[in-house]
């Protein structure tokens, strides 16, 4: 659904984003992706600055995989940081994006959605989930100079019968709350949430974070398989470390994971 026109959509939230350092929002019809567009400008050394498109024409997951959004049924949404943080805070960037996509599902109703690590919003059924949508974060190393642009694509109000690859199960916040909710309120949840997220990163270190993802993690407490390229490790998850990689607890010892897909043991979703 599309709500109203992608400038009015910019206007609205510039509106109420006015006194944020993420209040530089530009809403646009269709772009290839707006993690690409966005590294492009950080690379020419842009402040940072929010991209939102109706339309992806080339949408990214990790590896090289596809995000599928038909036109208007999602929040398709990079942000360009330039947080003051040390280079090994870097990926709790992720952790901060994914924590806010999960409260900003609760502000809207989703109280059920959660996070799985890295970089999943889910829902839990059983033992398995459904994605309510997913985190791409990017370092862009330009100069001297550092920046991250944190994409998320959001299912906000998908067609029936909308499937995609390598066996996630997509569900959207209008089937999880009733009916759809308006993606400009949407994105000035997110928004909001992730500058709170990323100012106590830089103020607090990684200690907030890693308690709030302690607190929201489908991830923790279960037995999963985690595939880091060729490699699969299978144990239970029981923590995350203090730069949010995930510790779990296999046969052979305690493994420490960095990155990497995780599913639950035996799973396909
Ligand atoms: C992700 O990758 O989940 C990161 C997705 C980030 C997308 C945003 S949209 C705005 C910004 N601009 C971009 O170009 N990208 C970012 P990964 O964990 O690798 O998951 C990718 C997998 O998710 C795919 O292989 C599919 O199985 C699945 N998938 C694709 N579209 C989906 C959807 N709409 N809902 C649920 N799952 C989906």
């Amino acid at each position: 659904m599309i709500e109203r026109p992608p400038e009015a959509n910019g206007d609205l939230a510039r509106n109420r984003l006015r006194d944020s350092r993420l209040g530089r929002i530009e809403w646009v019809a269709e772009t290839g992706s707006t993690n690409v567009d966005l590294a492009a400008r950080a690379r020419d050394g842009a402040p940072e600055q929010v991209l939102v498109t109706d339309h992806q024409t080339a949408g990214r997951g990790r590896l090289d995989r596809r995000w599928e959004s038909p036109p208007g049924a999602g929040l398709l949404v990079s942000v360009l940081l330039r947080p003051a943080v040390a280079a090994d805070h870097l990926p709790l960037v992720t952790l901060v994006a994914g924590l806010a996509g999960v409260g900003a599902a609760h502000d809207l109703g989703a109280h059920e959605v959660t996070l799985s690590w890295p970089n999943d919003v889910v829902v839990g059924v059983d033992d398995r989930y459904r994605k309510v949508a997913g985190v791409l974060a990017e370092a862009v190393l330009h100069g001297e100079e550092r920046a991250v642009v944190v994409g998320m694509g959001c299912n906000v109000d998908l067609p029936p019968g909308f499937a995609v690859p390598r066996g996630n199960d997509p569900v959207s916040l209008a089937e999880l709350v009733g009916s759809p909710p308006d993606r400009a309120d949407l994105l000035v949840a997110y928004l909001t949430r992730l500058a709170d997220g990323v100012a106590r990163l830089e103020t607090e270190g990684s200690v907030a974070v890693v308690a709030e993802a302690r607190r929201s993690m489908w991830t923790l407490g279960r037995e999963v398989v985690v595939t880091d390229g060729g490699e699969r490790i299978a144990g239970r998850a029981i923590d995350v470390d203090d730069v949010g990689r995930l510790i779990l607890e296999t046969a052979r010892g305690r493994r420490v994971v960095a990155a990497g897909d995780v599913r639950p043991e035996g799973g396909t979703s």
